[in-house]
């Protein structure tokens, strides 16, 4: 009988196959030989050598000598988890891909989010783009989704990739800095690139430094191709829309999260799905017919440039939700094999020359990095699907295939297995007409690199702006040669002449006005091929390119401190406790030590940090619990100036603060009292019945950005 959980249960199974607990069992060599003394080695008498024939110890240090496999080239640092995807729209019109036709089955999948320049042990909060890689384990075979966090790319062909990871990453002769693009090689590159320009504005923008892997959006970045089983052809463009809305922290607190905690997004993800609040996105497509191909002033296989929503909608068909953690992070994350080639019928690529490229760099990087052909083999890639091909041996290799025959034709295994015919879901590449010149060169409707940049910045709120400008002048100033700086700074100028001479007067250059690189067309260009860089582009700004404009309507899963100390006013903290955690939000205590909090009724709050051994950044929104004698003993001279600077941190990185009740000998030794502005980030001296409202409303909100502006003002 046909169940809609089916699928995911299979693969739930199939991994349960290679699931092992442990616990019960004895102790056992490789060789499945019960180990009875795992303490001593074999020697020559107590106190004299060890003797080669120890196969036991030989065997565990061998396995633990060999336990490091090569981290991933790029993106070697990352957390993932298994879920789900549902389809709730049929795109049956376009695409003929079972897993986006059947409303309502369950898909399992896996997710793995990254950073991309720094090693496997560098902080999460490094600027940077996030990898937002999916496997969806469809009937039909794995389908991969290696998207990004932000919808376009640096570069345009996959020839210029290695150059560009050589210049982002440590410079080759001392290896500094990790996980940084503030350096001399970085902005070099980019200085002459100027294709990356629409990228680097959102890399220095706060997009690439997520609040969290739930709070990002991803985007499959290509035009990938949608084909219907009458063979029509849509262009398509992929989304990850989250529900948790999109957010950031600040690029100071990213900094002090990269020393306090340098796991702050694993462990997010890890905890929210231990914690029951699951992490879920929306799966959105853009479409395009193929007749429309040239509808637009950019070229829609360039990967620099985006589809505007305004031009074309994202249309909602179906939601991605992350509901297990992985038992096993060697296993299942760092085994896990991406490839954007891993598609399903229904699905084709398009000629972006980066995509392109990109279909011959995942298996190949798979063969140095888990080290054999045969890396389909690991539980964490294998497909629902059956497996029968004459591929054969190689290193680990797994599956045992009966009878002598590996070759096709053939009649001695009865002609098996044999080729599927298109009605049967065999996978047919979508004849597409090329005439042409065999050429290396890059098509004239690549060549407007600023347009998109300028819409990308125009369509940023002011403190967005600030943001980014503040990440250009941190960037540039820990750049070392003179020239570089010069050279970007007249690169931002064509893009935006204010952003380009507030920078300049930062990082101590003069903007050099240049001419706009030459971006006409050719007299004998043919027109069918080019969209003219030289026209004003269609769209100047678009919404959905700010996160201002993004969800603020919830507070589920929010980190609130609630600073308390012995004598805390335990009917006010249990009362806005009950209000968030029924909201979904996460309270945790921090108390003076680890020791549990004596409440004014004598009850008891047990701290999850002390004061001394966790910061601000650590948190959404922090709440100075009420009664007096609590804020008495917080003000006490070995408490006082943690607490002063917890409370003035998480105020200038524009979280909400509550002083409860009696708490006024905190707040008025903080330098927040006595501004006059109103900021609705910092709740004081109100009733708790208008307070708490007023403090879900603002986390909801997650920062208060653009009292900012109004800082600058009254400072
Ligand atoms: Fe990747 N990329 N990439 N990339 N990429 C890898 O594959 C590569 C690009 C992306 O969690 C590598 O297994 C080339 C764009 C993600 O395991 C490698 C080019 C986008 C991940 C590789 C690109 C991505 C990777 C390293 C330019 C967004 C992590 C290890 C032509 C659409 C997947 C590995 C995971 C990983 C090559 C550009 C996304 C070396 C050559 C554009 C999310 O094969």
């Amino acid at each position: 009988m046909k169940n809609e959980n089916l699928n995911s249960n299979k693969k739930l199974d199939q991994l349960e196959e290679h699931r092992t607990d442990n616990s019960g069992e004895f102790l056992t060599t490789n060789q499945g030989l019960k180990v009875n003394n795992n303490q001593d080695s074999l020697k020559a008498d107590e106190r004299g050598p060890s003797l080669l024939e120890d196969f036991i110890l030989r065997e565990k240090i061998t396995h633990f000598d060999h336990e490091r496999i090569p981290e991933r080239i790029v993106h070697a640092r990352g957390s993932g988890a298994h879920g789900v995807f549902k389809l709730t729209k049929s795109l049956e019109k376009y695409t003929k891909a079972k897993f986006l036709t059947e409303v309502g089955k369950e898909i399992p999948v896996f997710a793995r989010f990254s950073t991309v320049q720094g090693s496997r042990g560098s902080t999460d909060l490094a600027r940077d783009v996030r990898g937002f890689a999916v496997k969806f384990y469809t009937d039909e075979g794995n389908y991969d989704l290696v998207a990004n966090n932000i919808p376009v790319f640096f570069i345009q062909d996959a020839i210029k990739f290695p150059d560009l990871v050589h210049a982002v990453k440590p410079e080759q002769d001392n290896e500094i800095p990790q996980a940084a693009s503030a350096h001399d090689t970085f902005w070099d590159f980019i200085s002459l690139m100027p294709e990356s320009m629409h990228m680097i504005m959102w890399i220095m923008s706060d997009r690439a430094i997520p609040r969290s892997y739930r709070m990002m959006e991803g985007f499959g970045v290509h035009s990938f191709k949608f084909i219907n089983s009458e063979g029509d052809v849509h262009f398509v463009k992929f989304h990850f829309k989250p529900k948790l809305g999109v957010h950031s922290v600040a690029w100071n607190e990213a900094q002090k999260i990269s020393g306090v905690d340098p796991d702050f997004h694993r462990r997010d993800l890890w905890e929210a799905i231990e914690n029951g609040a699951y992490p879920e996105w929306e799966l959105g497509v853009q479409l395009i017919p193929e007749e429309n191909e040239h509808d637009f002033d950019f070229d829609l296989l360039d990967p620099t440039k985006l589809v505007p929503e305004e031009l074309v909608p994202v249309e909602i068909v179906g939601t991605l939700i992350l509901n297990r953690n992985p038992d096993n992070f060697f296993a299942e994350t760092e085994q896990i094999a991406f490839h954007p080639g891993h598609i399903v019928p229904g699905i084709d690529f398009s000629n972006d020359p980066l995509l392109q490229g990109r279909l011959f760099s995942y298996t190949d990087t798979q063969l140095s990095r888990l080290g054999s052909p045969n890396f389909h083999e690991i539980p964490i890639n294998r497909p629902v699907q059956e497996i029968h091909n004459n591929n054969r041996d190689g290193h680990m290799r797994q599956q045992i295939v009966k009878g002598k025959v590996a070759y096709e034709p053939n009649s001695m295994g009865g002609g098996c297995p044999y080729q599927a015919m298109i009605k049967d879901g065999g996978f047919h590449t979508n004849n597409e007409r090329i005439h042409g010149n065999k050429i290396r060169a890059r098509s004239q409707s690549f060549v407007d690199h600023y347009s998109q940049a300028k819409m990308f910045y125009n369509s940023q709120s002011i403190p967005e702006k600030l943001h980014l400008q503040n990440a250009l002048i941190f960037e540039l100033s820990k750049v070392k040669i003179h020239a570089i700086r010069e050279r970007m700074v007249a690169q931002l100028n064509f893009i935006n002449k204010e952003l380009a001479a507030n920078v300049a007067a930062k990082v101590g250059v003069e903007v050099t006005v240049l001419d706009m690189p030459n971006q006409s067309i050719p007299a004998d260009a043919d027109p069918k091929t080019l969209q003219s860089a030289e026209r004003e582009p269609k769209t100047t700004s678009s919404e959905a390119l700010s996160m201002k404009n993004t969800a603020k309507d919830s507070i589920e899963s929010r980190i609130i401190g609630f600073m308390m100390a012995d004598g805390v006013d335990a009917d006010g903290v249990n009362t806005l406790k009950n209000q968030l955690e029924n909201l979904g939000a996460v309270v945790q205590i921090i108390g003076p030590s680890m020791s549990a909090v004596k409440a004014s009724d004598g009850t008891k709050f047990i701290p999850k940090h002390s004061i001394s051994s966790t910061a601000s950044v650590c948190f959404d929104a922090l709440y100075i619990c009420p009664g007096a004698e609590s804020a008495a003993e917080l003000m006490r001279s070995e408490n006082k100036n943690w607490v002063i600077g917890f409370v003035e941190e998480a105020y200038r990185h524009c979280k909400a603060v509550y002083f409860g009740a009696d708490t006024n000998a905190i707040f008025s030794k903080t330098d927040i009292a006595g501004k006059t502005f109103e900021d609705p980030a910092m709740i004081a001296n109100v009733d708790s019945t208008v307070g708490n409202g007023k403090f879900i409303t603002a986390i909801a909100n997650h920062r208060v950005w653009d009292l900012e502006i109004d800082r600058y003002e009254n400072n």
